[in-house]
């Protein structure tokens, strides 16, 4: 064991008072061996990683083929999101519904409190200043994460704009009154039963305890920019959704911003970086990549919806990305690049499910590969990289204004009933769309994968607050000269009787957006239906893909019974909300059951 040092108080890294004493209280009750104050620098990721390849926390890829490449291999206990020990702590149980789970606040502070109490002896503790957003943007909000682990240091400085900028912002801001997101965490011993992600959304404050996974300890990522951010932008007058935001460039030269909400591990990064297929290539279209899984949006004084993305980097699933489903993250993840839990080839390659055919020396805990274990990677297996590395990266990523956005779409993961596409009739109905969203689980979290849960606008696992609430608040958008943006929904993932999935996806996705931008344009022609409006076959531009008449059929129909059948389950999964449910939202489920029958 190592000797217990004395206990000495943290350098003052900074002028902002409440800051000092903040991380001098987290000081005293966790103890660490050091503070280190980061200030995002090449050097100081240079020598974090230097150490972590030192202690084995870090192994080096193929320098060769993967220049600046490492591997982490997590504790196997310590894989993805916990969405059972993660808590919102509102004051009052009912502020945070029945889509979280929720503790009071001085309960939770007690039992977390009690984890941090001398956890870090031995270690460093690490302050890491972070802007979520273009540092000079309005839109844009920050936070401190003060964590025990050199790993998320590492990551957070891909994921967020992290250290020196950051901290002056911090500063400045907090000078004028300001606040900040605070965020504590640690690896603890990273023991399933000794581990909570605790949100305190009326404090502007996480604590995350036991794991080192990124949903769970990147604390940038879900916990501020989506479960913190969300209750924010309720009272702030914005949103912070799960979505990407993607550009498509038209061969006239005009780009539409389109925001995409798909539950985890649904393919936002394959969409969100997508290549068209060749002959929209040789026509002229392009694809720009803003953000790969948030956004954070607010009406701007033209009345329409102005975006950013809050992140810097890509925190994406390894398996199933090869040259066919996404060479824009293939080409990203060449260099420079952090990944988690990948299966090794013998000459140091990662791999991972889906790249390609050859066969993993090594699988992702570092056994020799045995197919017996199960799969080489693991099925939510990582990378994290600077998004600038992205072939397809828009430079609108660092506008401070943000990008406009012309359409919101939702999708998830529906083997039956629910077609390629349809659009909603208006803003409420589109509410609604996203607020019924299903889809099949992911090993995105823990917990049985491919079965359907409600996960309304994706937001299931992130939204800080209740979702009765969270509803109201969308509505309220459809203000008088608000210019919003048309909603869809979509579903890549319809199967026909055979099993196999019906529509190719990928760079194909592109004549579904196509269809979109020509709607939002009055250009595309569409059907109504009672639950919007559908394309026929013949709307959409279909050239050279193979569907069979029945795939078509199914792609583009729409089936009475089963939309009556799937109104009642969409009625009673607005009733567990209560009266606070919006009577808007109701009224339009309601009129939607009626107009099926
Ligand atoms: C993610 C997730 O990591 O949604 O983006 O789980
Ligand atoms: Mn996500």
């Amino acid at each position: 064991m190592s000797a217990v040092r004395p206990f000495e108080p943290a350098p003052a890294g900074t002028s902002l008072p409440s800051l000092a004493s903040w991380v001098a209280d987290v000081a005293a009750l966790t103890r660490p061996d050091r503070i280190q104050w980061c200030d995002g620098s090449d050097r100081e990721y240079a020598a974090l990683i230097a150490s972590m390849a030192a202690d084995g926390t870090l192994l080096p890829l193929n320098p060769d083929t993967h220049p600046g490449c490492w591997l982490h291999r997590s504790d196997p206990r310590d894989v993805a999101r916990v969405e059972h020990l993660t808590f919102v702590c509102h004051a009052d149980a009912a502020d945070a519904g029945p889509n979280n789970h929720w503790m009071a606040p001085h309960a939770a502070h007690a039992k977390m409190d009690a984890l941090f109490a001398g956890c870090m002896e031995g270690r460093t503790l690490y302050v890491v200043p972070y802007c979520m957003g273009p540092i000079g943007s309005e839109l844009a909000r920050c936070g401190v994460e003060i964590t025990d682990s050199p790993y998320v240091v590492a990551n957070m400085r891909l994921m967020t704009r992290m250290g020196a900028d950051a901290l002056t912002r911090i500063e400045r801001e907090g000078g004028q009154g300001g606040t900040f997101v605070r965020g504590l965490h640690s690896l603890g011993e990273l023991d399933p039963d000794r581990r909570f992600i605790m949100h305190f959304p009326e404090e502007l404050a996480v604590k995350s305890y036991g794991s080192g996974y990124g949903g769970n300890a990147l604390l940038g990522k879900k916990c501020h920019a989506l479960r913190l951010a969300s209750y924010q932008a309720r009272h702030e007058g914005w949103l912070a959704e799960h979505m990407l935001i993607v550009g498509i460039e038209d061969p006239r030269g005009d780009t539409h911003y389109i925001a995409a909400a798909f539950p985890s591990a649904c393919g936002k990064t394959n969409l969100a970086m997508l290549i068209p297929p060749p002959a929209y290539r040789e026509a002229g279209w392009k694809v720009w990549t803003v953000g790969d899984d948030i956004c954070w949006m607010r009406p701007g004084e033209d009345g329409r919806l102005w975006a950013i993305n809050p992140e810097a980097g890509y925190f994406g699933v390894a398996p199933g990305t090869s040259a066919a489903s996404n060479p824009n993250a293939l080409a990203t993840i060449q260099r420079d690049t952090i990944y988690t839990n990948v299966a090794l080839i013998d000459d140091d390659q990662p791999w991972w499910e889906g790249l390609d055919d050859r066969v993993p020396a090594l699988d992702w805990q570092g056994r020799p590969y045995d197919p017996a274990n199960g799969p080489a990677a693991h099925p939510n297996a990582r990378f994290t990289v600077s998004a600038r590395q992205c072939p397809s990266w828009s430079p609108r990523a660092e506008d401070p204004r943000g990008v406009p956005i012309s359409a919101i779409v939702f999708g998830g993961r529906r083997a039956s009933l629910v077609p390629l596409v349809f659009e909603a009739r208006d803003w409420t109905h589109g509410v609604l769309i996203g607020a019924a969203m299903g889809s099949e689980t992911t090993a995105a979290a823990t917990g049985a994968v491919g079965v359907m849960r409600r996960d309304p606008m994706a937001m299931k696992p992130f939204c800080g607050y209740n979702f009765a609430d969270y509803f109201a608040h969308w509505l309220s958008f459809d203000t008088p000269g608000a210019k919003l943006p048309k909603i869809f929904h979509v579903n890549w993932f319809r199967k026909g009787d055979d099993g196999t999935f019906l529509w190719p996806g990928f760079g194909d996705n592109l004549r579904v957006l196509e269809w979109m931008i020509g709607r939002v344009d009055g250009r595309a022609n569409a059907v109504e239906t009672p639950i919007g409006y559908l394309p026929t076959d013949a709307d959409l531009n279909l050239e050279g893909i193979a569907l069979s008449g029945d795939a078509r059929a199914t792609l583009f129909g729409f089936d009475r019974a089963g939309w009556q059948a799937e109104l009642a389950s969409i009625g009673t999964y607005l009733d567990e909300y209560g009266p606070r449910m919006p009577q808007g939202l109701k009224e339009e489920q309601q009129w939607i059951a009626i107009c099926l029958k």
